[in-house]
């Protein structure tokens, strides 16, 4: 183990207000195995999101600045709102030797990179409470808000003098999966990384309009079909709304319209748990927003899914009613009729 490394890892969790051993220990040998390599790629997961991309964008550019080839890859297309992490970040052409995966629960969210690139990651960064991927090392920490905090971590642990570039890519990942700062996930070392990131001179109000606020036309026109559908259930604890293939069709809008669609029922006052069926393909694709009377998490794992304790997801097979019956019914047994 490099001594600067455990010094540097040591500084920046007694600044994060982290004092556990085991912790130390795993971004010790997380930040000097990312040392180790060279030809790296990084792997997103598919419909990437802000921290998906904000981290792997991140990490990129801290290998390459210490000299290092590596690249971001994606099953999907990157949408245009985070384009500006790949600023500058052109493809490099290698044969790539070593593999990470950043904000991956679990190899299928790989989505068509799955068969190629499930055996080889060998470094798993995530925050999921259960993780499946199989890599020789995992930095795993579920209490954190995304895996842009454990980049931060890791960077300087590394001792990249990170960059402007950097810190708003970070900084992108923190604020697209805390919602702006905004859900339970945020905690004080949240906080204290985001000041860190603000001695960049990033613009945060424009990050945070560019990625929270900003809506398309199309993404608009959507939410309004989508509130037409709108369904109360357990005395209206539970509320659902409903996005067929049809009104992805008929708005225009792109699979990324879909961010932050999710949180519409559950925002509604008295909604304990809201739920939103997206048609996709024969099944039904569940996302769960929740309060602290229903455990999303285990509530998706009922049906082979899984994610964070107030937001998680799940796939259901066969008609829309059965479907919706099913689900209901779970919710049924947690919060009553
Ligand atoms: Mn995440």
């Amino acid at each position: 183990m490099k001594y600067s490394v455990k010094k540097n890892a040591k500084n920046v969790l007694s600044q994060c207000g982290v004092d556990d051993k085991n912790y130390l220990d795993s971004v010790i040998k997380t930040a000097s195995a990312l040392l180790d390599m060279d030809d790296v790629e990084i792997i997103s997961h598919r419909s990437p999101d802000g921290d998906t991309l904000g981290s792997a964008a991140a990490l990129c550019r801290a290998l390459r600045s210490l000299g290092r080839r590596a690249n971001v890859i994606c099953a999907d297309q990157i949408p245009e709102k985070y384009q500006f992490m790949f600023d500058g970040l052109n493809k490099q052409e290698f044969d790539p030797k070593h593999f990470v995966s950043v904000d991956i629960a679990a190899p299928h969210l790989m989505g068509c990179l799955e068969e190629k690139y499930a055996d080889k990651i060998e470094i798993c960064i995530d925050h999921h409470i259960k993780n499946s991927v199989n890599a020789a090392v995992k930095f795993v920490d579920e209490a954190s808000s995304s895996v842009g905090e454990l980049i931060w971590i890791l960077l300087k642990s590394m001792d990249v003098s990170v960059d402007k570039g950097m810190a708003e890519c970070i900084f992108a990942a923190i604020t697209t999966d805390t919602g702006c700062f905004k859900y339970s996930n945020v905690t004080l070392r949240t906080h204290i990384i985001a000041m860190e990131l603000m001695k960049f001179g990033i613009d945060c109000a424009a990050l945070n309009f560019k990625l929270i606020d900003e809506e398309t036309k199309s993404k608009l026109a959507l939410k309004s079909m989508a509130l037409s559908t709108l369904e109360y259930y357990c005395q209206d604890k539970c509320a659902i709304i409903t996005i067929t293939s049809d009104m992805m069709k008929e708005s225009g809008a792109a699979p990324e319209d879909m961010d932050g669609v999710a949180s519409i029922p559950r925002s509604i006052r008295g909604v304990q748990c809201g739920i939103t069926m997206k048609e996709d393909g024969n099944a039904w694709k569940i996302s769960i927003r929740s309060d602290e009377s229903v455990n999303a998490a285990e509530l998706c794992a009922k049906f082979g899914g899984g994610g964070h304790a107030r937001a998680a997801g799940c796939k259901l097979n066969g008609s829309y009613d059965d479907a919706k019956k099913s689900l209901v019914k779970a919710i049924e047994d947690i919060i009553g009729k």
